[in-house]
């Protein structure tokens, strides 16, 4: 070897690595093989966000999870060689576990352990921007760890900002650490209140005009539909959870003004704890009038998404709310044909194609919303103009019902003064 070549392979060594993950997860009786894969791909999609390359999956038949190890001993000695023999970097799970089965999977395999809660907080914590959502997702992850707090030195540092140098987990370190957090968990929940008050305020000022949160699942199109109606630029990226804080913009449709926020993903699994740690974003959605939610169409298991969107609604108690559905990214997906016409359409084309019924889903639906649904591509701003004509319908609809003494001089006027967000 050349001592150039030498000098660029010591380079190629010292180059950060992409970290390796193996997930791992429990099929279900009722649990068809597709829907444990598409489980599995979207964690998969969540450990990518979070920098990592998911490299096996390994699965078990098992109603009901161990409750020393998650999976059983056999399972458990097969993932611990795996891990050994690639040098996996982190295991991570498709549930949340227990604070004794996070510390016995740590002891067993001796590697970084993730949960589901653990991952999903460790992605909010790199995306959250304003001070509101740093302070959410710090006290939140604080108050996870704490009685998890035994040798998770990787995933404290983390928090730290740190590099994870420090080394042994003795009694007396882990005491002066549980110390240390349940000061900083009084501190952040002080200066939480602090912002809220602010928050309130700032709501208080909004008086007066019809509020609309966009919801949905994550990674759907909230923030392009948003940035489409808006014209502003919130990060929209085909990553998950990339909207951690909540985005309130005001916006004039045919003369009247309402206000529009995006605000964070839902996801399956998501734990109502962890959800309400996003105050901000709750309220935008619980004090909103109207909610548009949107769907991405071209996903396989979209049904399944809008039934946990509409679920987690009813946890946070927006269950009732009227809703108007988007069908977003139909560029992705075609017109199911008729029988007609499939008899032109070759076999392979007809298994390869996403062929989505738009007739029979809007009335199902409409049926079930009472507002028809919309279906448009919010990235080519196909079919803005009739998701225009719907909100705008519906704004005037919960307008007319908040405000019915309001006249449309006022509603101008009020548009003209600009907001004092
Ligand atoms: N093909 C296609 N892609 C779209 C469309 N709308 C949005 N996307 C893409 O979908 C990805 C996610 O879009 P976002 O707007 O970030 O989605 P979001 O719902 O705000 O996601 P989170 O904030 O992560 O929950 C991005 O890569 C967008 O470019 C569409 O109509 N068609
Ligand atoms: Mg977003």
């Amino acid at each position: 070897m050349s001592k150039f070549s030498r000098k660029l392979q010591k380079l190629h060594d010292t180059a950060p690595k992409q970290e390796t993950a193996i997930l791992v997860t429990l099929i279900r009786q009722q649990q068809s093989e597709q829907e444990v894969e598409e489980h599995l791909d979207e964690l998969a999609f969540l450990a990518e966000t979070l920098g990592a390359k998911t490299v096996h999956r390994f699965t078990q038949r098992m109603e009901k999870q161990d409750i020393r190890t998650f999976v059983g001993s056999g399972k458990l000695e097969e993932i611990k060689a795996y891990v050994e023999h690639f040098e996996i970097d982190m295991v991570i799970f498709d549930d949340d576990l227990s604070p004794s089965q996070m510390r016995n999977l740590e002891n067993e395999i001796k590697v970084k352990i993730y949960d589901r809660s653990l991952l999903i907080l460790d992605i909010f914590l790199q995306r959250a921007k304003t001070a509101q959502a740093k302070t959410q997702v710090e006290l939140a992850r604080f108050q996870y760890l704490l009685p998890r707090l035994t040798n998770m030195w990787t995933h404290l540092e983390r928090q730290r900002g740190g590099t994870g140098t420090r080394g042994g987990s003795g009694e007396k370190e882990i005491e002066t650490d549980k110390r240390d957090i349940r000061a900083k968990i009084t501190l952040l929940k002080e200066k939480l209140e602090e912002i809220e008050k602010q928050g309130v305020t700032q709501r208080k000022g909004r008086a007066g005009v019809v509020r609309v949160a966009l919801v949905g699942y994550t990674n759907v199109g909230k923030s392009t539909l948003m940035n489409l109606i808006t014209k502003t630029d919130i990060l929209a990226e085909n990553k998950l959870f990339a909207t951690v804080d909540s985005t309130v913009r005001k916006v004039v449709l045919d003369t009247i003004p309402f206000l529009l926020s995006d605000t964070v993903g839902f996801i399956r699994k998501l734990p109502t704890r962890l959800i309400e740690s996003f105050k901000s974003t709750l309220d935008e959605i619980r004090e909103a009038d109207l909610l548009v939610h949107v769907v991405d169409i071209s996903h396989h298991a979209f049904e399944e998404h809008i039934a946990v969107v509409t679920q987690t609604l009813n946890e946070i108690k927006a269950g009732d709310k009227p809703v108007l559905l988007v069908f977003n990214k139909i560029d992705l997906v075609l017109q199911m044909p008729s029988e007609e016409e499939a008899q032109h359409i070759s076999e392979h084309e007809l298994q390869e194609t996403r062929y989505v019924d738009f007739k029979a889903l809007s009335d199902a639906y409409e049926k079930k919303t009472g507002i028809k649904p919309v279906f448009m591509a919010a990235a080519s701003a196909e079919n803005v103009e009739e998701f225009r004509e719907s909100l705008l319908a519906e704004v005037k609809k919960q307008h007319r019902k908040i405000y019915p003494h309001y006249l449309e001089d006022e509603v101008i006027d009020w548009a003209e003064k600009g907001e004092q967000d």
